[in-house]
């Protein structure tokens, strides 16, 4: 059979690294027929949760699983890594500023880029879940200037297919028929999920949503009130209903998003949305590691090109991409970058 695809989970004691670890060795992320080797990453007061979850792995029996070594050393933790899930971070404390929660994740995502410099295999790929994920994806980019930058994403598919449910909803379709929803910017509450190209059973959903509110301004309205601030504020409402943050599908997001990029994002499924160093596409600075409309075809992300932006649209982009070159200033005078 194969050689084993080496997967490294961060954070891999917490609740999303709990879920991640059965989708993975059960084959939901790298196909059904793809070996796999775990290298579980935690810091010292992580470890038992990490070593009890290497034990009911053993206790799954998955035939796809060809090993699991758990370690709080990122440099063993990262050798000859295929796919980093960087899921573990530092949360803010009461009263933690920006600046400190920057600083203490800059601690984390510096040490680990180097790691993955140092030891990963050529065709690494890295998506930083933790947060705030696109900066930390940034820090841990500068830190592996061997490998390629486009190797270094951060998760907006959760974004993304929160967009797809809650349009779903609105529409009183199936979320199967819904394709080309896209979040730009920043995983944050400033991002912006973008209806404007989406399309239901082949349909635009602008002229579905204006029927649906009783017209294009009622729409609008709908879209900036309701639609919007709920998807980017999802987080904030799942806490609130399950007392605990989104745990099952930030995993299902994170297996989404690095099937598609291993395995291509298929023709008739449309595109997704990643955030990966931008090219200057959209007026985005190059380099901000921002989110965009974006295919995956021979293993490789591209940014969707050519697509129309509203003066609607170009307010939202320019504002959550503003938030990122602020992060991005923030942790350069810090000397993170
Ligand atoms: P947990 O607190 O349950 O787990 C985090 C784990 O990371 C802990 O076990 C901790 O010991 C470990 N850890 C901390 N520093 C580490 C380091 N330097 N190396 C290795 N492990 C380390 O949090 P969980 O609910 O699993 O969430 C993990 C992260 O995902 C958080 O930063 C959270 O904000 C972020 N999220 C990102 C989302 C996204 O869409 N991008 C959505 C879900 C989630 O909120």
């Amino acid at each position: 059979s194969e050689t084993p695809v080496t997967v490294t989970l961060t954070g891999a004691g917490g609740q999303i690294g709990y879920a991640l670890l059965f989708r993975i060795a059960s084959g939901q992320m790298l196909g059904a027929d793809v070996p796999v080797r775990l290298r579980l990453l935690e810091i010292p007061q992580g470890l038992k949760a990490a070593e009890g979850a290497a034990l009911e792995l053993q206790d799954a029996a998955f035939p796809l699983l060809a090993g699991v070594d758990v370690t709080d050393d990122a440099t063993a933790a990262f050798d000859g890594v295929n796919v980093a899930l960087l899921v573990g971070a530092r949360p803010r404390g009461p009263g933690m500023e920006r600046a400190d929660l920057l600083a203490a994740n800059g601690g984390i995502f510096g040490p680990q880029g180097a790691a993955i410099n140092a030891g990963a295999a050529d065709d690494v790929r890295v998506v930083v879940v933790g947060n705030p994920a696109n900066t930390n994806a940034l820090i841990a980019s500068a830190h592996a200037p061997d490998v390629p930058a486009e190797r270094f994403t951060a998760l907006t598919r959760l974004d993304h297919n929160r967009a797809l449910g809650q349009l779903a909803a609105a529409l009183d379709a199936p979320v199967g028929g819904i394709r080309d929803v896209t979040i730009w910017g920043n995983h944050s509450a400033s991002q912006y999920p973008d209806v404007s190209h989406a399309t239901l059973d082949g349909a635009p959903v602008l002229p579905l949503l204006a029927e649906r509110f009783g017209g294009a301004d009622a729409a609008e309205r709908w879209l900036a009130e309701e639609f919007i601030p709920r998807v980017a504020k999802r987080g904030a409402e799942i806490i609130e209903v399950r007392g605990s943050s989104s745990v099952g599908s930030a995993a299902s997001a994170t297996i989404d998003h690095v099937r598609d990029w291993v395995g291509g994002t298929s023709p008739g499924a449309g595109w997704t949305s990643v955030a990966l160093p931008s090219d200057g596409s959209y007026g985005v600075p190059e380099g901000l590691i921002s989110s965009f409309p974006v295919e995956s075809v021979d293993g490789r992300l591209r940014i969707v090109q050519g697509l129309a932006v509203s003066e609607f649209s170009r307010a939202r982009i320019d504002a959550s991409v503003a938030e990122l070159a602020g992060e991005r200033d923030a942790v350069r005078a810090l000397g993170l970058l």
